[in-house]
């Protein structure tokens, strides 16, 4: 069947894309020289989006306190209940752009580092994991890293194409500023020159001090052309946008809260509780599931506020538009996407005149750091005036 000129204009579209990137690509990779201060690579094995941006930022840190280049993983999208059914490895630069991060430092995407420099300087046979002593034990046979036992680590370091050639585990090491001293002197790059880690060398959720590393996550240009697009055509400023997490798995995690085998700090519930333990603000069960009444509660209070024409609602699940629109009489434009790359409803929620979240997920942290940075007001349900973040020295 012939295409239609909208379906030539996509093609036309995809095709300038993936142009550009390879323009991007080659362009950092006519540039790239070893770096005898060595490197550092690791898979973003835990959770999905928000989880991985989160573990980003600290080993983002991490590499600039060891003064290694951090080797940028693609991001790991679970794409199990759609086509292609199976762990997708989306470039860092497909959301973000890379040229940002160096103002901070060193970087090199995981794809540029294995076409360009590996082949050399880290060749098959040469291919050492480093790994927690106590990780041994997962392996099969005790005595190797656990790197690619299981999904999603097995695949991704499939994806990368590495095999890996011996193990060097290690105790008493942790991924804390304390420890730098202890881990340079432990793997020099001399003789270490690439630190390949099973996980993140970071904690989660990201440390307060890591927080402003956000300004250096910079949405790539197609992003922001699209989010746009979708801003300028379907809402009309001021906007609020919320983010309902309220699907099934989340409901599970919540209920650890309601057994009490959770406190104050859970998951990503620092950024509105507080960070300190000591000071910690109380987490209750709607902050982490807010019910329908609480959902219309903050954003009543949130339109009336700030006398938005429309609300924006991104959701794992529901979008509870139809009751969202009954409580404005048709007054407010309620809109949701539900868009197949989540990003999409990320970078919405970041341009929102006020943003509500939701306190405990790491998807909201994402959207409330980005907000905090650019100086956007956030509030979450069940708590419309979190504890602001104690002002530290810039990193
Ligand atoms: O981002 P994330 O780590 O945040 O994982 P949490 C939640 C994922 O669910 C997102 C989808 O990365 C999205 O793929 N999702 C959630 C959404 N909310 C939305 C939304 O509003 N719009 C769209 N388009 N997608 C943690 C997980 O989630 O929750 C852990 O990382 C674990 O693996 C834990 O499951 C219970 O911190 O909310």
């Amino acid at each position: 069947m012939a295409a239609k000129p909208n379906q030539f204009k996509l093609l036309y579209l995809s095709w300038i894309h993936v142009a550009v990137l390879s323009l991007n690509t080659f362009i950092e990779a006519t540039d790239l020289t070893w770096d005898e201060n060595g490197y550092i690579l690791y898979c973003p094995c835990m959770g999905r989006f928000g989880n991985q941006a989160d573990h980003f930022l600290g080993s983002l840190a991490f590499a600039k306190m060891l003064n290694r280049t951090l080797a940028v993983p693609p991001w790991i999208v679970y794409r199990h209940h759609a086509p292609p059914y199976t762990n997708v490895h989306v470039p860092y630069s497909e959301y973000f752009q890379l040229e940002p991060l160096k103002q901070y430092h060193r970087v090199v995407s995981l794809e540029n580092f294995m076409d360009h420099l590996a082949p050399t300087h880290w060749p098959p046979g040469q291919r050492a994991a480093y790994c927690f002593e106590s990780a041994l034990q997962r392996s099969s046979d005790k005595k190797s890293c656990p790197m690619k036992d299981g999904n999603p680590f097995g695949p991704f370091w499939d994806h990368v194409g590495v095999e890996f050639d011996r193990s060097v585990p290690f105790g008493g090491l942790y991924f804390s500023s304390y420890y730098i001293p202890h881990w340079i002197k432990r793997f020099p790059p001399a003789e270490h020159p690439v630190l390949a880690l099973p996980g993140a060398p970071a904690q989660f959720p990201v440390l307060e001090e890591h927080l402003d590393l956000q300004r250096y996550v910079v949405w790539s240009e197609r992003m922001v052309q699209d989010g746009e697009k979708h801003i300028s055509s379907l809402l009309t400023r001021p906007y609020v946008g919320i983010h309902l997490r309220i699907g099934s798995d989340w409901q599970n995690a919540c209920k650890l809260l309601q057994s009490g085998e959770a406190g104050p700090h859970f998951m990503a519930s620092p950024q509105c509780v507080g960070y300190d333990r000591q000071t910690a603000l109380p987490l209750t069960l709607t902050m982490c599931l807010p019910d329908l009444k609480e959902i219309l509660r903050a954003v009543k209070l949130w339109v009336k506020k700030i006398k938005a024409q429309s609300v924006y609602i991104a959701t794992d699940s529901e979008s509870h538009s139809s009751d969202i629109e009954k409580l404005f009489k048709g007054k407010v434009k309620v809109v949701s996407v539900n868009p197949d790359v989540a990003q999409l409803d990320l970078y919405i929620l970041g341009q929102a005149d006020h943003f509500i979240g939701n306190c405990v997920s790491s998807f909201s942290a994402f959207v409330k750091r980005e907000r905090d940075i650019h100086g956007r007001s956030t509030s979450f349900f069940g708590m419309d005036y979190p504890v602001k973040k104690e002002r530290k020295d810039e990193l």
